[in-house]
């Protein structure tokens, strides 16, 4: 079963002012479009075309040699580009509460200092790349990732990322990430996602997948 793109959790338009309708339909549309188009491609006649993304990016070396590189890229911007939407929300920013919150305290001191960290990542990613939180098995961390590598094939769990390529942000801030990383805190973040994810890293239910391919139209990839 091929993968598809999954549709976005809010309208295109939703996330105005922070992020326009143009910028969210080409980098929907087109873009992730073209993640899927070529994982699909890269995978077609191999062991795992019906493999879940998730465990075929979990262990790369699974995949035959000749492919891996197209599958690390493209696998990945199609895992990458559905968090990227879960880790939005139209009503997101603030900070988050109860178990997360805390852990977010211990591990950056505060919860500027977790924004600076991320922030620092992004704007530190040379060239095109990902700021992430994840947890690491043994507490939470900002990783900047390259390209479209991913924090599970690294056997981290990602509570929310950030895409850094100038695709994300160009219409409405040029070349200023730093600037989109601000507006992004701001008003974005999905904390209730955010702490799903977090909760399944400690065990306590599964991380968020795709939708199995015969789930049909459902969507359970909200906390709550
Ligand atoms: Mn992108």
């Amino acid at each position: 079963m091929a993968y598809s793109v999954p549709p976005l959790p809010y309208a295109y338009d939703a996330l105005e002012p922070h992020i326009d309708k143009a910028t969210m339909e080409v980098h929907h549309d087109k873009h992730h479009q073209a993640y899927v188009d070529k994982a699909n491609a890269a995978l077609a006649g191999t062991p795992l075309a019906d493999a879940a993304i998730e465990d075929v990016l979990k262990d790369l070396g699974q995949v035959p040699e000749d492919k891996r590189g197209a599958v690390k890229n493209n696998g990945g911007g199609h895992f990458n580009h559905t968090l990227f939407w879960e880790s939005m929300s139209p009503d997101g920013g603030g900070e988050p509460g109860g178990a997360l919150a805390d852990a977010i305290g211990s591990a950056f001191g505060s919860f500027s200092g977790f924004q600076a960290k991320l922030k620092e990542a992004g704007v530190n990613q040379f060239g095109s790349g990902w700021s992430w939180l994840v947890h690491d098995g043994s507490g939470l961390a900002v990783v900047g990732t390259p390209n479209q590598d991913n924090p599970i094939s690294a056997g981290k769990t990602p509570l929310l990322g950030v895409d850094v390529w100038e695709h994300a942000y160009y219409l409405d801030h040029q070349n200023d990430r730093k600037g989109f990383l601000e507006a992004w805190f701001d008003a974005l973040p999905h904390w209730e996602f955010a702490g799903y994810q977090f909760a399944a890293a400690k065990g306590n239910g599964e991380p968020w997948r795709h939708p199995a391919p015969d789930a049909g139209e459902q969507r359970n990839t909200r906390a709550g």
